[in-house]
């Protein structure tokens, strides 16, 4: 990401964290999980079309914030950056209180009393998905084999990042969470890349995904959702999600 990338990005995230309503990002990260009810469709054969739409939306709605501002995936397979990316690792950042670093849970007594803010444990260098791992994981021509086997690396990151990111139901209020997840969303548009003739089995197709206004089908194009990723596996630092 450019300077002025990061900047919007803070500013965007910033601006949704101090919003209350349905605008703002506690309740962008609370369709993840709690509050209630728990919509993700982790282990269910949507979880990669379902977190696509969130991600779309959720980068719709920083960008009601901040037009043209984008999300970043966080390549985790890279391997001089097997601990928290600094953007996110850093406390403060342009002079204030970085919003990457960690986020309010809301509201707060409803899921946790005694968590109010977002933490994490990082686990050991070394342990992150290598791209060899992903490159195996990249040839499966089955889109659900495919899915699983991706599934299965996203949720060892998710565990590495430890704490809020551990769980389903707070993980999303970390904002390392959506550059967690752009990189799982840029691996599938890798696999589209790689397997033209395979996709998402027709029977999925018109599956709704809920509480989004979409169905899978309209997430199989990122293109024509309006973004784009690097195409290449060895591009690490990309101009982003957008
Ligand atoms: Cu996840």
């Amino acid at each position: 990401m450019t300077a002025r990338q990061l900047s919007d990005l803070r500013k965007a995230v910033t601006a949704a964290q101090a919003i209350g309503d349905d605008r703002g990002y506690q309740r962008w990260a609370g369709i993840h999980g709690l509050p209630l009810p728990i919509s993700c469709t982790h282990h269910s054969e949507l979880f990669l079309p379902w977190h696509r739409a969130y991600l779309y939306l959720f980068e719709k709605a920083l960008q009601e914030r901040v037009p043209g501002v984008t999300l970043p995936w966080w390549d985790w397979t890279s391997g001089h950056e097997e601990s928290i990316p600094g953007p996110y690792a850093r406390r403060r950042a342009e002079g204030r209180r970085n919003p990457l670093f960690d986020s309010p849970i809301q509201p707060s007594g409803r899921i946790n009393p005694r968590q109010s803010r977002t933490t994490r444990a990082p686990g050991a260098p070394g342990i992150l998905p290598s791209p060899a791992t992903v490159e195996a994981i990249l040839d499966n021509r089955d889109f659900l084999t495919f899915q699983t086997q991706l599934e299965s690396i996203h949720d060892g990151v998710h565990v590495w990042v430890g704490g809020t990111m551990e769980s389903i139901a707070t993980a999303a209020y970390d904002p390392i969470f959506w550059a967690h997840h752009c990189m799982i969303d840029r691996l599938w548009y890798l696999w589209q890349l790689r397997h033209p003739g395979a996709g998402v089995p027709a029977r999925l197709l018109d599956r709704a995904l809920a509480p989004f206004p979409m169905t899978v089908r309209e997430t199989i194009d990122v293109t024509g959702l309006g973004y784009d990723y690097a195409a290449s596996t060895a591009a690490a630092k990309g101009p982003g999600h957008g």
